[in-house]
């Protein structure tokens, strides 16, 4: 009776967390060049250090279990060229549907918030589209686009990219704006309700099918800086429903102009986001499991994150790794 009952526990846990969804083990690797940055290159992951010489470029491999870090001399980032119109700050995006390449443009001081290293924001965006064509799109007066890049996905499936990018109202703070290009050029197809009051802030984290249903889902962290909260939307008839939310997340530290502290991976059983937590000193798993949102904290670090967030596959398994960088130049890895 009481071991059919224990089998029962142990059956209802197993279904809870699954070994290949949640597990993930992390190796850490504090190198003599303190790394001081991570992005991502044809499909490597580069680290970027600090030498007695200066700035350096690391290659970050995983041998039998053990990170490593390996000299890259002579190279150097390749970065979309810059447009003569873009914000001083701004990163190119460039895409590979309808929409070629989405940067910010009109640098503008009206808001002076400076969440992301100056208080210099954009009051316009342009995309070249893959025809060549080159479209635009201007804010009015009362809001600018907080933000250092558009990201282009296709959230509602029709094969075209949609453009996302933060929009900040200058009495109402961020709300997340969605654009498309379309006959008439680019307009804003759907908004989400701004958070309420001026300088408050909202990251965008990442886009996947978080929930299985075959439609992809955006997910950002709002007021990053103050206990940020996740919210996970679906763009649906023109509008930004959300199917998720959840306190304890930050996905930016104040004045960085590093967004990308999110990676989602695949591990075998549907996409995992991983965040950073309020305090940004470890790694949340977040996952839909059986159609429910679920959160599972990652042993925490004595220093925060500093460096974007990326994934790989660093050793060759078929399986990408996460990898992030810590405030005292070490690097962790996160294998499933
Ligand atoms: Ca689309
Ligand atoms: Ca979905
Ligand atoms: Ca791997």
């Amino acid at each position: 009776m009481i071991v059919r009952r224990w089998r029962g526990v142990i059956a209802a846990l197993t279904v809870l967390l699954p070994i290949s969804v949640a597990s993930a083990g992390a190796v850490r690797h504090l190198p003599a060049n303190p790394v001081t940055g991570l992005f991502l290159a044809g499909g490597k992951i580069i680290a970027e250090v600090n030498t007695p010489r200066g700035r350096a470029f690391r290659r970050v491999g995983l041998k039998n279990g053990v990170p490593m870090l390996k000299p890259m001399p002579g190279f150097t980032p390749v970065v979309p060229a810059r447009r003569a119109d873009m914000l001083p700050d701004g990163i190119v995006t460039e895409g590979g549907k309808d929409v070629s390449a989405a940067w910010l443009t009109g640098p503008t001081r009206r808001y002076g918030h400076a969440v992301l290293g100056d208080a210099v924001e954009a009051g316009g965006l342009r995309a070249e589209m893959s025809d060549g064509r080159i479209l635009s799109f201007k804010l009015p007066m009362e809001s600018v686009f907080e933000d250092r890049r558009v990201r282009l996905a296709d959230l509602d499936g029709d094969g075209g990219d949609e453009l996302v990018v933060v929009r900040s109202y200058l009495d109402r703070g961020a709300a997340l704006a969605i654009l498309r290009p379309g006959r008439e050029g680019l307009s804003i197809v759907a908004e989400t309700a701004p958070i309420g009051l001026p300088y408050r802030w909202l990251n965008p984290a990442a886009v996947a099918d978080f929930d299985g249903d075959g439609r992809a889902e955006i997910a950002i962290v709002v007021t990053p800086h103050i206990g940020g909260i996740l919210k996970i939307f679906e763009l649906r008839g023109g509008r930004l429903v959300e199917e998720g939310s959840a306190v304890g997340f930050s996905n930016h530290a104040m004045g960085s102009p590093i967004q990308a502290m999110a990676a989602v991976v695949d591990w075998g059983q549907g996409p995992i986001l991983h965040l950073p937590n309020a305090q940004r000193r470890g790694l949340r798993q977040v996952f839909f499991l059986q159609g429910r949102m679920t959160i599972h904290d990652l042993d925490g670090h004595e220093r925060p994150i500093v460096t974007a967030i990326v994934a790989a596959d660093l050793d060759g398994d078929g399986w990408r790794e996460v990898v992030y960088g810590l405030g005292n130049g070490e690097l962790v890895v996160l294998s499933r």
